[in-house]
């Protein structure tokens, strides 16, 4: 069975049972507090911070994927130059850290998650000259650089793998997980890109399997090895002591295994994701540990792990400071949300149920409620647009839910990691053909369709709404040629809506999304309550409208967001006659609670 299917039916039953019982829990709480709220008064009541306020907690991440921002030297790919040249752009923004998807050597099997050099930089993006004039370009301009660590696993082209396959007595070799031929085939391990989904590759050379998480010329490392993890630990330093300030680490959940390799027990036969995240004992736990003492704990930086398969019932493992391990995480439950059971990232026709949206998203808002810290995010660079997928891309709806789900991002209690392109509303490319698409994932799953004979129309028409390439289009300057990315051929096609949707159109216009995004970074960056103060759910029910209560300080804000494309009014009983629009998304907004559709309002209350 595809691994997908797996993923997807556990993740709709898990959620389900998830959302039987936050429901419960839910309301119970509502109760609570509205018998609290009754008897205290809402502005006097201070809210005990329970944490440590940190830089990384305030900040504002802006994620780029570099190659698709711009392209300086006419070869179609976006390159560091691109990046410097556009800083300027970049710090109009407000942002405080910007995050670079891998930029170092690889032969971009899957776009430099393969790494094959982790101390040089990618051929395509330029020199580690570049790199340093641009590190120095963004701290000039107080902008922090975080950088993506890829230690899951790197490159088959790394020397390390190339030693390794050699014999079975080079000292490379336990760099890997090999399993040698003479005991048999190991135990079924799932790839993510492999088009038998088969993470085990054979290696003639030494008779035996290594194995690859992800596509077969990406070899898992074995950190049970002491030498990886003091190569890994080391390379971090290298980028350290060069001033980075930060890593957001691939797949780091990931890291641990159970090198007997065991069959996968029952309970996670419909999510291997998890298995491999929390079903093989707490040795990723270690490895971080080991990971804070060697390096991280040496200096100010942030440290961000991507949480594939982690639920809430381990996620504070990775981030409570008590622990020693990283400061942020972020889970897939929310991007998963709203696909069809049993189909590889199929979205359900009739769309998602917005209450269960905001019960994933409160349930994970309440996981850092006391320890930790969370992120939100609703687009990356693994995922779609989240125009297209969460709000509504029609030219009638666009701009003005596109400024609803940047509400959303930067009113929760959470970091929130903003994907390039997003503050200009930029919306799914939706390719016809798979020949357009350029992602191993699109590419291999559309072989795993067609060698099973099922239905590749349905497949491409779910991947217009699902598929990766969606948010890797290039980045949208101007109406000139190629959007202004780049002079040559795009290693990926433009979305034609460019000469419409572009920074250059949205600068001289004040009612713009890409200035609405800059308005609410500023009013994120000088409310406090905003950042730390406690999140309230409000009108759980409501099919059409999120709302919630921000609260720190004495200062309280109550966010409305209408989700649909019709009219909707919250039912809350609160007094908003003396309330106080401080940001909106229709021109003539007044306090309410009936919303326009797609309309957003952020509230001070009085
Ligand atoms: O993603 C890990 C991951 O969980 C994805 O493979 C995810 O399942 C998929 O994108 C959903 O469509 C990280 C990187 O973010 C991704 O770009 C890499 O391809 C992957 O690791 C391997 O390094
Ligand atoms: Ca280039």
């Amino acid at each position: 069975m595809n691994h997908y299917k797996c993923l997807v039916q556990h993740e709709i039953k898990f959620y389900t049972d998830m959302q039987l019982l936050s429901r419960i829990s839910i309301s119970c709480l509502t109760l609570v507090l509205l018998a609290l709220s009754a008897c205290t008064s809402p502005t006097t009541q201070k809210q005990p911070v329970s944490m440590d306020q940190n830089w990384w907690k305030e900040a504002v991440v802006y994620q780029i994927y570099p190659r698709s921002f711009k392209d300086t030297n006419g070869d179609g790919i976006g390159d560091l130059k691109g990046v410097l040249e556009k800083l300027d752009y970049i710090k109009s923004l407000g942002i405080d850290v910007v995050w670079l998807n891998p930029i170092f050597a690889s032969p971009n099997d899957d776009n430099g998650y393969d790494i094959s050099d982790y101390r040089d930089i990618m051929k395509d993006f330029g020199t580690m000259a570049d790199f340093d004039a641009l590190l120095k370009g963004m701290h000039e301009r107080g902008i922090k650089l975080v950088l993506d660590l890829v230690a899951n696993h790197c490159s088959d082209e790394h020397a390390w793998f190339k030693e390794s396959r050699k014999s079975r007595d080079n000292p490379y070799r336990d760099y890997f997980h090999w399993w040698p031929a003479e005991k048999g085939k190991p135990n079924p391990r799932i790839s993510f890109f492999d088009v038998n989904n088969d993470a085990w590759k054979y290696d003639s050379i030494t008779n035996a399997y290594y194995l690859h998480y992800f596509s077969q010329k990406q070899p898992d490392l074995n950190w049970e090895n002491p030498k990886v993890r003091k190569e890994i630990f080391d390379m971090m330093n290298f980028w350290f002591d060069k001033g980075i300030d930060g890593f957001r680490m691939d797949v780091i959940s990931i890291i641990g295994k159970d090198t007997t390799f065991p069959p996968i027990p029952a309970q996670y036969a419909n999510d291997v994701f998890q298995y491999y995240a929390e079903g093989q004992g707490n040795r990723t736990h270690t490895y971080l540990q080991e990971m804070y003492a060697q390096s991280l704990s040496k200096y100010n930086v942030m440290s961000v792990a991507e949480g594939a398969g982690v639920t809430d019932k381990t996620a504070l493992d990775f981030v409570d400071a008590n622990r020693k391990e990283l400061n942020m995480l972020y889970h897939f439950e929310g991007v998963s949300y709203g696909y069809l059971k049993g189909k590889f990232k199929t979205p359900d026709p009739k769309g998602y149920d917005l209450v269960g949206f905001k019960d994933i998203y409160t349930k994970w808002n309440d996981v850092f409620a006391e320890k930790g810290w969370g992120t939100i995010y609703l687009g990356n660079h693994d995922q779609p647009r989240m125009l297209t997928r969460w709000g509504n891309d029609t030219p009638e709806f666009g701009t003005v839910s596109s400024k609803m789900l940047t509400t959303f991002l930067m009113t929760m209690r959470a970091t929130p990691y903003y994907y390039f392109g997003d503050e200009l509303g930029m919306n799914n490319i939706k390719f016809d053909r798979i020949e357009d698409y350029k992602d191993i994932e699109s590419i291999n799953n559309y072989k795993i369709v067609k060698d099973k004979g099922e239905d590749l129309q349905a497949f491409l028409d779910a991947q217009k709404i699902s598929a990766r390439d969606n948010g890797r289009t290039p980045f949208q300057w101007d109406n000139t040629s190629n959007a202004g990315f780049t002079t040559g051929t795009p290693w990926l096609k433009v979305n034609p809506n460019y000469t419409a949707v572009n920074v250059q159109a949205q600068e001289a216009d004040p009612n713009s999304t890409l200035n609405y995004f800059r308005k609410i970074v500023q009013l994120r960056k000088q409310n406090p309550a905003l950042i730390y103060g406690k999140y309230q759910l409000l009108d759980r029910e409501n099919p059409s409208v999120y709302a919630y209560t921000r609260e720190w300080e004495g200062r309280k804000y109550l966010v409305l967001l209408n989700f649909k494309a019709q009219n909707a009014a919250a039912n809350l009983n609160l007094d908003l006659s003396n309330a106080k629009i401080v940001i909106n998304n229709y021109p003539d907004a007044k306090p309410a609670t009936s919303l326009r559709p797609y309309e957003a309002m952020v509230l001070e209350l009085k």
